[in-house]
């Protein structure tokens, strides 16, 4: 798995600053679910509410197995991870978010807040997996990312959520940067190997 990181990337991988932001470590079967206190360096007051393999849902996680819907029972839902940031610098939070099946998109709208503060809402109004980014600055202590479900839409069912990053944002350039100059080094040498092999099977043809 390393192995693919590296070649994917061009050598150079950004660092992830979420633990578990797949939810893959929830002790959670397939085709059910379950709720946590913890998963992984999530963490909750009311509730993790993790789906394992195939729990009702026609497109599976987005990464993995296993995904996050928000909303767990009937408090009013926070699911949120501490990390230690690098004061100033500018980092690129994402995740994948989809509606839940058979429910109305008015009560799946997920709400992204930093330390406190709204830097996003997203109403998923599909049951496919949309990424959405936003960009938060680093306190240089221990800053808080955190879903909330939106006030009033308090009725268990949530937007399902997986796949979620937090990155400062310059590495994640140079990952690109890395993996575009990997894939075009990549496709010169495919290209060359090519050339080569008609230049070869040309000269066997004549001779
Ligand atoms: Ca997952
Ligand atoms: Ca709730
Ligand atoms: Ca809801």
């Amino acid at each position: 798995m390393s192995n693919d990181k590296t070649t994917s990337s061009g050598g150079f991988v950004a660092q992830e600053l979420l633990v578990d932001g797949s939810f893959e470590s929830a002790n959670v079967g397939a085709n059910t679910w379950s709720h946590f206190a913890k998963v992984g360096g999530w963490q909750s007051d009311t509730g993790i509410e993790v789906w394992g393999k195939d729990f009702n849902t026609p497109h599976g996680a987005s990464d993995g197995d296993k995904l996050m819907e928000l909303d767990y029972d009937t408090g009013a839902s926070k699911v949120w991870q501490d990390v230690k940031t690098d004061k100033g610098t500018e980092y690129t939070f994402s995740f994948d978010a989809s509606e839940r099946v058979n429910t109305s998109a008015a009560t799946n709208t997920i709400q992204v807040y930093w330390n406190n503060k709204l830097v996003g809402t997203v109403t998923p109004t599909s049951t496919d997996w949309v990424k959405s980014t936003f960009k938060v600055v680093g306190t240089g202590g221990n800053d808080r990312i955190e879903f909330r479900e939106l006030g009033g839409q308090n009725d268990s069912y949530g937007g399902l959520i997986d796949n979620v990053s937090l990155k400062s944002t310059s590495d994640l350039e140079k990952q690109n940067e890395a993996a575009k100059e990997a894939a075009e080094k990549a496709a010169k040498e495919a290209a060359k190997e090519a050339a080569d092999k008609a230049a070869a099977e040309k000269a066997e043809g004549s001779g």
